[in-house]
C-alpha cells in the first residue's frame, strides 16, 4: 500500500514537517509566529465556503482520525444531524496516555494554534458554538500554554462572537482531566467532562448522536483537528499527494526506546519502521531490534521481521496488528519480553475502570500470572491460561481498554513463547537472574 514514489526514497527526503515545521523557532507557540507560517489562512478559506462544503472537502482529503482507530474525520463530522434544534459540541481528546504515545502533548506545547485553528474550522463545519479541549491533567505547563493561546485567539477575534466577521460565535473551554487512562476512551471522557466518574458508556448511541449532555458531539484527537487547517490552506490534492490511497497525508510518529535519536518524526503515512530508524540513527550501536509496537502497547507487537510493513492502516492491519497512535516503541535484544509485557499488563490492571467484569477481573488475573512467570514461579499450563484469559477479555470487555490489555499477551506468546518457557524451566528470568525468586 506504500505510495510508489516512496518505495525507494532515502530517509532525508521522507520527512514532511507540517505540524512540526517550526517547533524549534523562538516562541513557536505564539500567535505571531503561527501567523508567519500560514497561520489562520486555512480558516479564512474555510469561512469562504459553506459548512457542508467544508465537511465534504475534509472527507475528500481522506484524513483519518489520528487517535488510534483511523476513522474518517469528514465522515464523523457528517454524522452530526443538522436542523435538529439541539446544541452541537466539538470535544478534542487531548488525554494522551497510551504507553509510548507522545505526539499530542509536544504538538500542543510547541504549536497550540494549529489546534485552535482546526477547532474553529470544525465548529464552523458542524455548526457548533461551544468546543472543549479535554487535556491530560498532569501536563500543567501545556495547560498554561493552551490557556495563553486561547486568550490570544479571543483577543484577535479568532474565538468569541462573530469570528472574523463570519457570523460564527464560538466559545472554547480548556478542561484538565485528573489523569486516568480510561478518560481517553471517548465516552468515558464525556462522562468525566460532565462531572461524573470517567467510565465508558454503551455505544451505540455514538457521540455523534448522543454525546456531551446527550447532544450530538464530535470527539476528535488533537492531531486530527490540528491537521485540518493545512488541508484547507494547501488543498486536499496536496494532502493526498502523500501517504497511500486509503491512508493519505502526513502524520507524527513517536519513536522511543533503544533508538539513537528518539522523538517525534513527521512523515507521510505508509513509510516503514526501517525508514524511520534510518532517520533516527537506528538502534543503539551494537544492538539489534527485538520487538516493537506499531501504535503503543495496545497494538499487537511486531518483530524485526516486520521492519518493512507500511505504517498505514492497511499495511499494519494486513500484517496482524493495528496502527493505533503510531507510537513506535523499539526494544533491543537486551529486553526481557516477559518483563515488558508484565509491566504493560500492570498498567492496564491499574487503569481498568472496573465497570465490566472481563477487564476488571481479567487484567488482575493476568498480572498475577505474569508476575509469577517473570519471577520463575510459573508453570507450563500458565501459558494456555494466559491465552485463555486474554481471549475472555478480547472483544468481551465494555471498551477497547480490555482489547489493549489482551493484545501484548497474544502477540508475545505468538512470537516469544520460547522465552516464556525459559522463565518457567529455568525458574527465573534469563536476562536478569537477580530479579528471580526461584522457589524450587
Ligand atoms: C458514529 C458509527 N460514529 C464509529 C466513531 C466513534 C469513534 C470513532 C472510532 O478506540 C482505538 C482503540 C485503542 N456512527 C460509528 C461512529 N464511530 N462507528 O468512530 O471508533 P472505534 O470504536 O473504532 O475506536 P475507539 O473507541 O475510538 C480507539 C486504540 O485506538 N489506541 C489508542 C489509544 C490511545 C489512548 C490515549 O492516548 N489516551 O487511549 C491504540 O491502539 O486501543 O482501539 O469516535 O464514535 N456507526
Amino acid at each position: 500500500t506504500l505510495a510508489p514514489e516512496l518505495k525507494d526514497t532515502g530517509p532525508e527526503k521522507l520527512l514532511a514537517p507540517v505540524l512540526s515545521a517550526f517547533w524549534d523557532e523562538d516562541k513557536s507557540w505564539t500567535l505571531d509566529v503561527y501567523k508567519r507560517h500560514e497561520g489562520y489562512e486555512g480558516l479564512r478559506k474555510a469561512l469562504a465556503m459553506s459548512p457542508d462544503d467544508v465537511i465534504a472537502y475534509v472527507k475528500e482529503s481522506g484524513l483519518r482520525g489520528r487517535g488510534g482507530a483511523g476513522f474518517p474525520t469528514g465522515m464523523k463530522w457528517q454524522f452530526i444531524p443538522q436542523g435538529d434544534g439541539k446544541p452541537h459540541y466539538l470535544v478534542v481528546n487531548a488525554d494522551e496516555s497510551e504507553p509510548g504515545t507522545c505526539k499530542d502533548i509536544p504538538l500542543l506545547f510547541a504549536n497550540p494554534h494549529s489546534l485552535i485553528e482546526g477547532i474553529v474550522i470544525a465548529c464552523y463545519a458542524i455548526r457548533s458554538s461551544h468546543a472543549f479541549i479535554y487535556l491530560r491533567g498532569e501536563v500543567v505547563p501545556v495547560l498554561r500554554r493552551l490557556h495563553e493561546a486561547v486568550r490570544e485567539a479571543y483577543a484577535a477575534g479568532l474565538l468569541g462572537e462573530n469570528v472574523l466577521g463570519s457570523g460564527l460565535d464560538l466559545e472554547l473551554t480548556v478542561h484538565a482531566g485528573a489523569g486516568a487512562y480510561i478518560c481517553g476512551e471517548e465516552t468515558a471522557l464525556l462522562d468525566s467532562l460532565e462531572g461524573r466518574r470517567g467510565q465508558p458508556r454503551l455505544r451505540p448511541p455514538f457521540p455523534a448522536v448522543a454525546g456531551l449532555y446527550a447532544c450530538p458531539t464530535v470527539v476528535n484527537n488533537v492531531e486530527s483537528i490540528a491537521s485540518v487547517p493545512t488541508i484547507m490552506n494547501r488543498g486536499k490534492d496536496w494532502f493526498r499527494s502523500m501517504g497511500s490511497e486509503k491512508s493519505p497525508g502526513f502524520t507524527l510518529y513517536s519513536l522511543s526506546g533503544h533508538v539513537v535519536r528518539p522523538g517525534q518524526y513527521e512523515a507521510p503515512m505508509g513509510i516503514t519502521l526501517r525508514q524511520l530508524l534510518d532517520m533516527s540513527g537506528g538502534m543503539r550501536p551494537g544492538h539489534r531490534l527485538k520487538f516493537w509496537t506499531p501504535g503503543g502497547s495496545s497494538t499487537p507487537m511486531f518483530t524485526d521481521e516486520h521492519l518493512d510493513v507500511p505504517l498505514d492502516y492497511e499495511g499494519v492491519g494486513a500484517a496482524g496488528s493495528m496502527l493505533g497512535t503510531k507510537a513506535l516503541q523499539c526494544f533491543d535484544e537486551t529486553t526481557c519480553v516477559v518483563r515488558a509485557v508484565t509491566r504493560w499488563t500492570e498498567f492496564y490492571a491499574h487503569e481498568s475502570c472496573g465497570k465490566c467484569t472481563p477487564c476488571r477481573e481479567g487484567t488482575y488475573w493476568l498480572v498475577q500470572l505474569m508476575r509469577d512467570i517473570e519471577a520463575g514461579k510459573g508453570r507450563m499450563s500458565d501459558l494456555d491460561k494466559l491465552n485463555d484469559i486474554a481471549d475472555n477479555i478480547n472483544g468481551k470487555a465494555f471498551c477497547a481498554l480490555g482489547d489493549g490489555a489482551a493484545s501484548p499477551i497474544f502477540s508475545s506468546l505468538k512470537y516469544f513463547r520460547e522465552e516464556y518457557e525459559q522463565h518457567i524451566t529455568g525458574r527465573g528470568c534469563p536476562f536478569d537472574p537477580a530479579r528471580s525468586t526461584a522457589w524450587a
